[in-house]
């Protein structure tokens, strides 16, 4: 990738408001110039509507059927669109002029900029150049290299969150039926902490709210680790009622993202003109990586007055009736020191106990996190610390309460619920056996982490994504470019070029597919796929507008056809492909909570997934309740002169995706390269704002540098810094995980600044 500084990046102050006429204007224009006045309008008038297309950017939920607007997206959502939709395409004649060396000099923009894949595409070994391949012989070709393997395991099937129900299904049930669970994913880099620690503690890996106990009947909403401004916009259209219902929201972040601060909604007359709604009430600014502290010391808060007046503050009859491990827990923060827990968090003991005080006063509380909270070394433990705060006043299983993971990629969760997941449950494989009559693979398989170990220790053959971006996504660049190199073939099921086709194996294959906006026509008519948000709705989706390409196959046509393949017509992957009913039959019968499923998917909306938790309070634990847990604080320690960096979207990115160098809240402009750090630490190590600097991180087994970032002052605590996600992420060290979830810690890098050489260039 190319390493050069901006000189193109200017500065502005940060703005204190999200969204408003500005959004409204950037959507527009970026829909007509990528897609055409026709084309952008059908496009976004069919998008989150009960009869069009599921957003393919985020996870948020939609409203209920007959309660949305004709235009029911964000800016974020309609970058989102417009990129898939664009008119560009690249073709034969593109790879033909340009070279993989010619192309990997490009950025990750720029490669995403050049347009749609149209065709198949071959990289023969040794070849320079990508060349045209049928379907035929690129199906064919992936088979005979996968039946060439000595073994299974040595393939390994990674999935990005776009993919739908269906095409995961389909996906992991191919992995199985050749043996293997190497089912890396997205996830395993996301929200896999939230998973582990959430089925530990309450017996379910997702959140148990519904956006209505949002909107409608939480007193107090905590936000931590997440931007909803950038990341999950029209949740700050939620938090805008919760608000003028009255509800109070309090949220920690090292920095002051406009979204969290103030909300001006372009659906409303009023914000368009006016100042907007004010939507935080209570705003700390945690240090990174702080949270868990922060947690524990309200958590001791509420223990000390409850011990005051006992009675007052604890729900005993929640706590005796459905839950474990109390007395253990009360041991745990009795033991705390607030020395420990101000220094961990940054946060004082005043400020701690002012938000016990919102607590207290609230009947109903939810908290939303996302991977400011999930990308620690300690994230496992943050989060069951989440659970113990929401037991102790039985915020869980009642309206406008419970635990919120806002997930990432538009259907992410669903892919998870299909079985992609390197250790999905024995009681999942039986009924897999049942259904199709092979002995899945039992096993457990390599996540995102171990896939990249596997593949550098040489033990991965053949590696296949269904969508994605994985060596610019993924830690350690440099140790995963050189691991993805090892590789006998790898294949890219995608909509756009990206890094991950160029970081090839011995051979590779770019398989071009339908993207969710586009008609999804096959032998018994035309089809639509479902998806789950982040509040375990299901729903139908249908593209509306027509391919971007004749050649195109849908993800879940490329998919059966590999089955086919390789196998025949055993499992029926034809009639499979020629009618999605027949894989949402087998979902119905293999995933727990679909009965009826193409009835129910059918309703308006669609339906809800059930969730002990929230339902029943019924808590699928190893002992049946829920369970507090006792999380010492495991807090960073920080080397004199250093800085825990995290990594964060801008606003015109989605993941690997930059739509642009702008990152408007924040006040960047033109460039990407750039860090944010406290001024009194720039100042302390001799830098001024506006310096160019490498950035070096330190870790046990040596140290990474990323070059030439032109340093920001900015309001976040000491001893942090921020920079943007891909550009930082060779600096994450790949044994660099969190406990228990294995997740990359892209949020908490230990690094030092130095000067950058080329300053004096
Ligand atoms: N437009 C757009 N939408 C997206 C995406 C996108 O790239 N672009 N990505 C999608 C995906 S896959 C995901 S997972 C989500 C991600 O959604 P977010 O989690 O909102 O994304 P990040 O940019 O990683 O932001 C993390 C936030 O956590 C804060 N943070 C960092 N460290 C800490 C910490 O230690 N404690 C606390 N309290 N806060 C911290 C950061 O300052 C930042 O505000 O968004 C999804 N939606
Ligand atoms: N340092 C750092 N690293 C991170 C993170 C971080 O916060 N910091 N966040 C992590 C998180 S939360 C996530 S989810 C991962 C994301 O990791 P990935 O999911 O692997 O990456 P994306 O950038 O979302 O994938 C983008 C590519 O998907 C393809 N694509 C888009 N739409 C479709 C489609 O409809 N079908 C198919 N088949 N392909 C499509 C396009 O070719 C595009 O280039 O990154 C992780 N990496
Ligand atoms: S909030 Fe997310 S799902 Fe909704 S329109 Fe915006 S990007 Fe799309
Ligand atoms: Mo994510």
């Amino acid at each position: 990738m190319v390493e050069k500084p901006e000189d193109a990046i200017t500065v502005h102050q940060p703005e204190s408001v999200a969204v408003g006429r500005v959004a409204v204007q950037v959507s527009l224009k970026r829909a007509i110039s990528e897609m055409g006045v026709a084309r952008g309008t059908r496009a976004l008038t069919a998008m989150n509507q009960v009869d069009g297309f599921d957003c393919p950017s985020c996870a948020w939920p939609d409203p209920q059927a007959g309660h949305r607007s004709h235009a029911e997206f964000c800016e974020n959502g309609a970058k989102a669109v417009s990129w898939e939709a664009t008119r560009d395409r690249i073709g034969r004649a593109f790879f033909a002029t340009h070279s993989i060396d010619e192309l990997r000099a490009q950025s990750d923009h720029e490669l995403e900029l050049h347009g749609r894949l149209t065709e198949p595409m071959y990289l023969a070994p040794g070849s320079t150049h990508y060349e045209p391949i049928s379907w035929d012989d690129a199906l064919a070709l992936c088979a005979t290299r996968l039946k060439a393997m000595p073994s299974a395991n040595r393939a390994a099937f990674y999935t990005s969150g776009r993919a739908s129900n269906e095409a995961a299904f389909v996906f992991q049930l191919l992995a199985r039926r050749l043996g293997t669970n190497n089912l890396p994913d997205c996830s395993n880099m996301c929200h896999e902490s939230s998973g582990t620690a959430l089925t530990e503690t309450i017996g379910v890996g997702k959140g148990t709210v519904n956006l209505d106990d949002i909107t409608d009947h939480a007193d107090l909403i905590v936000i931590v680790g997440q931007n909803p401004g950038t990341n999950h916009p029209r949740m700050l259209s939620a938090l805008e009622a919760a608000k003028r219902r009255g509800a109070r929201i309090v949220s920690a972040n090292p920095l002051p993202e406009a979204g969290l601060v103030r909300f001006k909604n372009p659906q409303k007359a009023r914000g368009l003109i006016g100042r907007g709604t004010a939507l935080t009430d209570r705003f700390l600014s945690v240090r990174v990586n702080g949270d868990l502290a922060m947690f524990a010391g309200v958590n001791k808060v509420l223990l000390e007055r409850e011990e005051r007046a006992p009675g007052t503050v604890f729900d005993h009859a929640f706590i005796d009736t459905y839950c474990d491990g109390f007395e253990e827990a009360c041991q745990g923060w009795r033991e705390l020191e607030w020395s420990a827990i101000e220094a961990a968090s940054g946060l004082s003991r005043r400020e701690i106990e002012d938000f016990a005080g919102d607590v207290m006063a609230a009947n109903s509380v939810i908290v939303c996190w996302a991977m400011g909270i999930t990308q620690h070394r300690n994230a496992v433990a943050t989060i069951r610390e989440i659970v113990n705060f929401l037991l102790l006043r039985g915020n869980i299983g009642r309206p406008g309460a419970g635990p919120s993971p806002i997930r990432g990629h538009s259907n992410v969760q669903g892919d998870r619920t299909m079985g992609i997941w390197e250790k999905m449950p024995d009681s999942f494989l039986d009924r897999l056996r049942d259904e199709f009559g092979f002995e899945p693979p039992r096993e457990h398989g390599y996540d995102t982490v171990d896939t990249i170990r596997a593949m550098r220790d040489g033990r991965i053959d053949v590696f296949i994504a269904l969508g994605g971006n994985f060596v610019a996504a993924t830690p350690d660049t440099a140790v995963t470019e050189t691991a993805m190199a090892r590789c006998r073939l790898t294949v890219h099921v995608a909509t756009k070029l990206n890094r991950s086709h160029l970081v090839h194996g011995e051979e590779a294959l770019i398989l071009p597919c339908l993207g969710r906006t586009e008609r999804d026509h096959q032998a018994s008519g035309d089809q639509f796929v479902t998806v789950e948000d982040s509040m375990s709705m299901v729903h139908e989706s249908r593209g509306r507008l027509e391919p971007g390409s004749p050649h195109l196959r849908s993800e879940v046509s490329i998919v059966t056809g590999l089955g086919e393949a390789l196998f025949g017509e055993d499992l029926g992957w034809r009639a499979m492909a020629g009618d999605y009913r027949v894989i949402r039959r087998h979902i119905e019968n293999v995933v727990p909570g679909f009965e009826s499923f193409e009835e129910r998917v059918a309703t308006p909306g669609g339906f809800v997934l059930p969730r002990g938790p929230h339902d029943s309070r019924t808590f699928d634990t190893v002992t049946g309740k829920a369970r507090f847990t006792r999380n010492p604080l495991d807090a960073i320690e920080v080397p004199e002169g250093h800085l825990i960096l995290q990594t964060v979207r801008s606003h015109d990115q989605f993941n690997t995706t930059v739509y642009g160098l702008n990152d408007r809240y924040r006040g960047i402009e033109g460039g990407r390269r750039v860090v944010f750090v406290n001024e009194s630490d720039l100042a302390d190590q001799g830098f001024h704002n506006g310096d160019l600097v490498d950035l070096v991180s330190v870790y046990t087994d040596g140290e990474r540098r990323a070059s030439a970032f032109r340093a920001v002052a900015y309001p976040t605590p000491r001893g942090c810094a921020a920079a943007y996600f891909p550009e930082a992420n060779v600096l994450v060290p790949l044994d660099s995980t969190a406990i228990g979830s294995n997740t990359p810690t892209s949020k908490s890098i230990i690094i030092r600044l130095e000067r950058s050489e080329l300053a004096h260039a």
